[in-house]
């Protein structure tokens, strides 16, 4: 037989390729050398720190699936275990970068013009500019078809109005990818802003109790007059839009993961350190059995976010597939990450801990880019061929 490594049960790295093991531990020694040194005391003072973009962009971490531009042109199984290793410090940081890379970068690769793409990829993949992706809105977050914010065609170019929230990134960004409704047929296209036009405000929302690290912010536009070239012209309705949140939802079920190993390995070391009852916690059969089903749902919620980043890489992608791995990753982490805290007893309490700080960011990650209920309705969908969020 080969021998059992509790850490990776199911041999996950005998499935990687040389290169994506290369990123991989580029990422995990960044992540540990530079992060998460500096997590508690971001987190503590609800700081964030714009150095990490430009370091993560020296290292290649953004827009890496991007061939060109200054890109890595890695494997997607590759951007997944960079979210990995970035999650398992805190999934504010991972916020942060994979809505540059999956939802500033990927839009403007997809639906831009070369001109576009010359003028912000190469800095954005260097963190020089930070991007932000603005579809959630005050009244529309799970039904985004529902949308207000509106583009009108004007004399050389087009003006927006309207508003967003709850979006990362936005009090620092330089460049908005932000979804409209184009009055001119009625079909939501996304256009590219820049930070200081007129009538664009981007304000922080302060005192958040999860993703502290990460900023978060609303957007409003009054009259935000643009010219033709801020226009992604191959966005064409709401499907474009939810074609950048495949590939960052892909990303999230991939990070939850690295949160969750992080809180089972914290607690873990804890369990055979601290004794009760004159026994170390981890020879309790209760707490064993904490720690194993945790591991086992990190460790299915990795190979299958690996046969999706697979087949997603082969081009046998269907979005259902990513619906699943964001809802199960999302919705274990969430609860295993729970269950082990327990494991700490009254230090749960204490943010040096580093596990209630997870739980807290994982009840979001559970939230955003669709909400487990709502990537449940989408493979409900497709299981009985009834939209239940329909009218
Ligand atoms: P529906 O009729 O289902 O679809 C409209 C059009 O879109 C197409 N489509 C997709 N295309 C590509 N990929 C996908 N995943 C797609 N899903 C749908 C669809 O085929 C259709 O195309 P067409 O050509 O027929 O028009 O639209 P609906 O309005 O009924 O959608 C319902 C629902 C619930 C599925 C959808 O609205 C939804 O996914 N809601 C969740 C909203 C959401 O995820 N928001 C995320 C905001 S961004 C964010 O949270 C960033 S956090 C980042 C961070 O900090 O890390
Ligand atoms: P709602 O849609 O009001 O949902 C509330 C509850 O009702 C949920 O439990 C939901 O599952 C349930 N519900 C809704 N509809 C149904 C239904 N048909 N059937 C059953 N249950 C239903 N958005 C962006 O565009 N860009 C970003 O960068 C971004 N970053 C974010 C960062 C943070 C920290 C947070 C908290 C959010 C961010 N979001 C962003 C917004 C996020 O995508 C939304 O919060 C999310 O899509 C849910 O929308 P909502 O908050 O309006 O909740």
């Amino acid at each position: 037989f080969a021998k059992y490594d509790w850490e990776d049960p199911l041999n996950l790295e005998s499935l990687l390729t040389e290169d994506e093991i290369a990123i991989r531990d580029t990422a995990r020694q960044y992540c540990q050398e530079q992060l998460l040194p500096r997590v508690l005391d971001q987190w503590r003072t609800e700081n964030f720190d714009r150095s990490v973009l430009t370091e993560m962009g020296e290292l290649g971490l953004l827009g890496p699936t991007i061939e060109g531009y200054g890109c890595a042109g890695a494997s997607n199984v590759a951007y997944g275990l960079v979210a990995r290793e970035v999650e398992r410090v805190d999934s504010g940081y991972r916020s942060t970068s994979s809505v540059q890379s999956s939802l500033v970068m990927h839009p403007i690769n997809e639906f831009g013009t070369e001109a576009q793409k010359e003028k912000y990829l190469p800095r954005l993949a260097k963190g020089e500019l930070v991007g932000a992706f603005g579809l959630t809105e005050p009244n529309h977050g799970s039904d985004p078809a529902g949308m207000e914010t509106v583009a009108e065609e004007v004399d050389g170019g087009f003006v927006l109005n309207g508003s967003k929230t709850w979006i990362t990134n936005a009090p620092a960004a330089d460049v908005f990818v932000i979804w409209a409704r184009c009055k001119w047929d009625n079909k939501v296209r996304g256009f590219i802003l820049e930070k200081g036009m007129k009538g664009l405000e981007a304000p922080a929302i302060k005192n958040k109790i999860a993703l502290r690290v990460s900023l978060t912010g609303s957007i409003f536009m009054d009259k935000v007059r643009v010219s033709h070239d801020a226009l992604l012209p191959k966005s064409k309705g709401l499907g474009s839009a939810f074609s950048c949140l495949n590939s960052a939802r892909f990303g999230i079920s991939w990070g939850v993961m690295g949160a969750l190993e992080d809180c089972i390995h914290r607690t873990r070391s804890y369990a055979l350190e601290r004794h009760q009852f004159q026994r170390p916690l981890a020879s309790f059969q209760l707490v064993q059995k904490k720690l194993v089903e945790a591991q086992t749902e990190a460790t299915l919620g990795l190979h299958a976010s690996l046969q999706v980043g697979r087949l997603k890489d082969q081009g046998k992608l269907a979005p259902e597939m990513i619906s699943m791995v964001k809802k199960n990753n999302c919705g274990k982490a969430l609860e295993y990450s729970r269950v082990v805290l327990d494991i700490l007893g009254g230090n749960a309490c204490a943010d040096e801990y580093h596990v209630g700080r997870h739980v807290n960011n994982l009840q979001v990650t559970n939230t955003y880019e669709g909400t487990n209920d709502i990537h449940g309705l989408i493979l409900g969908k497709a299981m009985t061929g009834i939209p239940a969020f329909a009218n």
